[in-house]
């Protein structure tokens, strides 16, 4: 047989469980998925730099069985030859606004996409762009008071009338500074110009969000320690593997 990496074999087996009790879940909540279209959903969620992608590529090799949907980050970077996100850095006053815009369609793209598998997993959501990256940038002064409550009303609208609910949440829960220095490792242009403090108070609005729960939150919330690196979250992600299958089961 051939060799396989200690961590293959562990995503291996974790999927595996993660399957049989989406396939459970998904026979004692048939009547909920045969109103809509939505499998079990799972959303990746933490800071910028908290390792979602790195995370997510895991699953990669087991595209055939489970909906992949890695954040829209490239069309944020090309909206017909215009580059969003860089703009929204540059120039947040002008551009935050039109960007959580367009993020809101990207995601509700992700969150309404139509699979056949049994189990979708999605690196953030329109509740992160809403609790943690909205929330900041009307604080911040980004974006106006008007702009703010234009998008509030987008997201009561799209709560009352569209399938958007997750089934877990998985936070990759990361401390500022660590996140600051992954960062300006891996130097995403567009990123150059962030400073540490914006980190820190998005840092915030996720705690407040996860840990806190000073938002409203239908679903259960599984912290992972992402501070540590791959090979670490991989064992931490082990050590929790139960408590993922608890909350799917018991969602
Ligand atoms: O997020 C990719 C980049 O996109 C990073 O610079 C943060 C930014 N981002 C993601 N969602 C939002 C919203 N809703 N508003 C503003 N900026 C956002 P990463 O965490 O690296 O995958």
């Amino acid at each position: 047989m051939a060799y396989q990496h200690p961590a293959a074999q562990l995503i291996s087996r974790s999927l595996a469980g993660l399957m049989d009790t989406a396939a459970a879940h998904t026979r004692t909540h048939g009547r909920k998925y045969a109103q809509g279209t939505q499998p079990f959903t799972v959303l990746i969620e933490g800071n910028i730099g908290s390792g979602k992608t790195t995370f997510l590529n895991h699953f990669d090799k087991y595209r055939d069985e489970v909906c992949l949907l890695t954040e829209p980050v490239e069309k944020w970077r090309n909206v017909n030859g215009v580059n969003l996100l860089e703009l929204m850095y540059k120039e947040p006053k002008k551009w935050a606004m039109p960007f959580q815009s367009y993020v809101t369609l990207t995601m509700l793209q992700a969150h309404t996409q139509i699979t056949d598998k049994k189990l979708k997993i999605m690196e953030r959501s329109i509740y992160s762009a809403r609790y943690c990256f909205v929330e900041n940038m009307f604080r911040n002064g980004s974006l106006e008071q008007g702009m703010y409550n234009t998008l509030q009303e987008w997201y009561k609208f799209i709560e009352q009338s569209i399938h958007v609910q997750a089934d877990l949440i998985i936070y990759l829960r990361t401390s500022p500074e660590v996140v600051y220095e992954r960062m300006r490792q891996r130097a995403r242009s567009e990123e150059s110009c962030i400073p540490l403090k914006y980190l820190q108070e998005l840092h915030e609005s996720h705690e407040d969000w996860l840990i806190h729960q000073r938002r409203p939150q239908t679903c259960k919330v599984l912290v992972l320690d992402a501070d540590l690196n791959l090979e670490n979250i991989l064992s931490e992600y082990q050590r929790s593997e139960t408590s993922i299958f608890d909350a799917i089961s018991g969602a």
